[in-house]
């Protein structure tokens, strides 16, 4: 995700900015597009199919992680705070938490996509009564503010679960730890969701599955490039490759260019070698050390690690000086 480095320009529409960051994108060499465009409505439902698939661990882990700790993890969040919840999407995890920790006062979902956001926040006030439902629309990767409850609380609990702290290059995800570091404030905690190093096969599997499911996600990012900019992309013109790349310790997609040809996006002409691909997405998988390390150095001190029985999947707590 580039955008953390750039400022965002509170006129230019989510419309523009993707056409922006696509001919931008496709201008570059080597050739790429961020990693958040994949969810539209299609992108959306199929990555909830892919948390389903057998070889895709990383969701069934979390979820487990957090049923069987929730009570540990809860103890790190005091009676009367506020958990935030960093790019919410649906609360299924956050819910496992809400419920481990009855003295919560407000629970504050953070996401870009405002639709999804109020629907959920609708649903959450009428299970949990008691709590107060604070969303907020705002891209988690820049300063935003927080709403006045939140603030007033005796202390803020951030939640990033996912492992969507792996879509950010290592020094976008230290410049994420930062910007939750002030949001949250002094006494702060905060509870990530971390995909663990694991054997290549394991890996490589999960990002290519049987069904091919990963490719059909990943493919759409070029059915939304030709319906909402006017694209010519041939999907039989290209190929879902996925792999783990040891050296960087990331899972690369990339969208391969099955021939010579030439496609056109929003009134420009990009030209593709056979073989050339776009870059759609790295997710960069962390030990509980080398995760530990990056918050180090943004401030935050480590205070828990809990692991599936594989180690496959991490849920990580820091903790902010006072
Ligand atoms: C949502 C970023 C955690 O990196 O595993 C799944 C996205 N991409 N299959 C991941 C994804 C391909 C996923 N994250």
């Amino acid at each position: 995700m580039v955008a953390v480095a750039r400022k965002r320009m509170p006129n230019t529409d989510e419309a523009s900015v993707f056409e922006i960051d696509v001919v931008e994108g496709l201008s570059a060499t080597p050739k790429r597009i961020p990693a958040k465009y994949f969810y539209d409505g299609a992108g959306s439902q199929l990555f909830e199919r892919i948390t389903e698939l057998p070889e895709y661990y990383p969701t069934r882990c979390e979820l487990r992680i957090l049923r069987d700790h929730a009570s540990d993890i809860a103890k790190l969040i005091p009676a009367g705070a506020a958990l935030v919840e960093f790019g919410s999407g649906s609360n299924r995890k956050a819910r496992i938490l809400l419920a481990a920790a009855p003295k919560l006062a407000a629970y504050v979902p953070v996401d870009i996509c405002d639709e999804m956001l109020l629907q959920e926040a609708a649903e959450l006030r009428g299970d949990f009564p008691q709590l107060k439902i604070l969303p907020v629309v705002a891209d988690i990767c820049f300063p935003f503010e927080l709403p006045a409850e939140a603030k007033a609380a005796p202390a803020r609990v951030g939640f990033f679960p996912g492992s969507t702290i792996g879509n950010f290059e290592p020094h976008e995800a230290a410049a994420f730890l930062r910007n939750a570091a002030s949001i949250l404030g002094a006494g702060a905690t905060l509870i990530v969701g971390a995909d663990l190093i694991k054997s290549v096969e394991v890996l490589n599997a999960a990002y290519n599955d049987a069904a091919g499911v990963t490719a059909k996600f990943n493919l759409n990012l070029l059915v939304r490039i030709n319906r909402e900019l006017g694209g010519t992309f041939k999907l039989d013109g290209f190929e879902h490759h996925a792999f783990y790349n040891r050296e960087r310790h990331r899972i690369e997609m990339h969208l391969a260019s099955l021939k010579r040809q030439k496609v056109k996006v929003a009134g420009d002409t990009f030209e593709f070698r056979a073989g050339e691909t776009i870059h759609t997405e790295n997710s960069y998988k962390y030990s509980i050390e080398s995760l530990g390390a990056l918050a180090r150095c943004v401030g935050w001190q480590p205070a828990g690690a809990w692991t599936d029985p594989r180690d496959y999947f991490s849920i990580q707590a820091f903790r902010l000086g006072e």
